[in-house]
């Protein structure tokens, strides 16, 4: 089957494994799924209601952006996505993957969670002050270590690290926790990210648009057409 991902929006994590299929650039298909109001059929499909979600190509369901964007890299080994794990190069991409994932990702959970929750008054400042915290020590750590000696968090070419990046570094820009100038590597890194043409689309494809991708994009499928193609339902 061509493999679908399930997106969340608004400004999901899964941003970046869809810029990672577009530089794969085989045939998916993306199903987007509004995560402040998930559809019941999308619990059946992915029972933890977390997106992103790939339905492999043999049909396989894979949750969690590091094992879909390993999934993706692993597949374009010829063309530079990936490496052969084990090699120092794989070793390398997915300390990246990892720290970004979860240092960087888990920085912003007290702000989601404020938003989620409606708080105010001391408790969302509270929540406030610890992600500040968090947020500019996984930046320094950023800076100091991962981005220290080169151009792209993937190593010599940009790769699906940078492609994660691209997704969560943006929550700044919607919470505003901090000035990019105070990390200019990271601040840098993410202009050059800005001007992919797979990173455009995918903005694109957030804003709801439906845009010419690399050759690999066959358009969306409702959640509907999605489970009944798993045999989870009859389509509407
Ligand atoms: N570690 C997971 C995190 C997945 C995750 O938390 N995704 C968020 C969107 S960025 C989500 O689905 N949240 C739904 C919710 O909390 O209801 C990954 O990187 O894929």
């Amino acid at each position: 089957m061509i493999p679908i991902l399930f997106y969340g929006v608004p400004e999901g994590c899964s941003f970046g494994s869809i810029v990672a299929l577009e530089w794969l650039g085989r045939p998916y298909r993306l199903c987007r799924i509004d995560m402040l109001q998930k559809p019941e059929l999308f619990t059946r499909i992915a029972p933890v209601g977390e997106s992103p979600v790939l339905i492999t190509s043999e049909g396989r369901q894979l949750t969690q952006s590091i094992a879909i964007l390993n999934h993706i890299a692993a597949h374009g080994l010829e063309m530079g996505l990936g490496h052969r794990q084990g090699s120092p190069a794989f070793d390398d991409l997915n300390r990246s993957l990892a720290f970004l994932s979860t240092s960087l990702f888990s920085a912003y959970s007290p702000l989601w969670f404020s938003l989620k929750y409606e708080l105010d008054g001391p408790s969302q400042a509270a929540l406030r002050h610890q992600a500040e915290t968090l947020v500019r020590s996984a930046h320094q750590k950023l800076e100091k270590t991962l981005l220290q000696d080169r151009t792209w968090l993937s190593g010599e070419r940009i790769g699906v690290a940078d492609a994660y990046f691209a997704g969560v570094a943006r929550w700044n820009d919607y919470h505003k926790v901090f000035d990019w100038s105070e990390f200019p590597k990271a601040q840098a890194l993410l202009q050059r990210l800005q001007q992919d043409p797979a990173v455009r689309f995918a903005h694109d494809i957030e804003e709801g648009r439906e845009p010419a991708g690399a050759g690999g994009f066959r358009g969306h499928v409702s959640v509907a057409e999605a489970a009944a193609e798993l045999g989870l339902a009859e389509p509407a």
